[in-house]
């Protein structure tokens, strides 16, 4: 190999060692602006939230929505460990159009993912998949009794009750339907 030669091989070499070692501090880089940048892009970009709704999902805006299969009851318990498991949180209604669709969509008596369980009195919505547990914003509480009353000390769990689809704190033990959800 002539001296010439030697010397654009070394160059080459030194260019891929570069083009490596850029791509390296790249991923490194993004890696770091995944964990600092605010959680909501965060979740976006990092999280591998689905672009699309899973089969047997129902979409309504970003979100996808599953019924419990077969109209089966458990505790609140049970409908966020189920949800979890299929990278989704129990129901979270954030919005009146979010609510109008539930309304539409599904029966009253059902598990969503609020709760007072981590203390505080403030609900807040259930984590799961790429979302994180947020205090509840828009509420539809039922004026019965008015809700939320946390009858007994022993009403933790938000469900959809009255035959208005508004919303009371019930006993988390009690065995209700439930609703799974996705946000894209
Ligand atoms: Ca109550």
């Amino acid at each position: 190999m002539k001296e010439g030669k030697t010397w654009l091989y070394l160059g080459r070499g030194v260019r891929k060692h570069r083009t490596m070692r850029s791509i390296g501090v790249t991923a490194l880089l993004f890696g770091l602006v995944c964990l600092y940048v605010d959680e909501a892009m965060a979740q976006r970009t990092c999280c591998g939230r689905p672009k699309e709704c899973p089969p047997g999902w129902v979409r309504n805006y970003d979100s996808c929505y599953q019924y419990a299969s077969g109209n089966t009851k458990v505790t609140w318990y049970e409908a966020n460990a189920i949800c979890q498991m299929k990278h989704s949180h129990l129901l979270a209604i954030e919005s009146p159009a979010e609510m109008d669709f539930i309304k539409s969509q599904y029966r009253i008596a059902l598990w969503t993912g609020g709760n007072i369980l981590s203390g505080g009195g403030k609900f807040k919505w259930a984590e799961g998949g790429c979302y994180k547990s947020r205090e509840v914003g828009y509420s539809n509480w039922s004026p019965n009794g008015p809700q939320p009353d946390n009858h007994l000390g022993k009403e933790s769990c938000l469900m959809i009750w009255d035959q208005q689809f508004r919303w009371a704190d019930f006993d988390c033990n009690y065995k209700l339907s439930y609703v799974c959800e996705i946000n894209l």
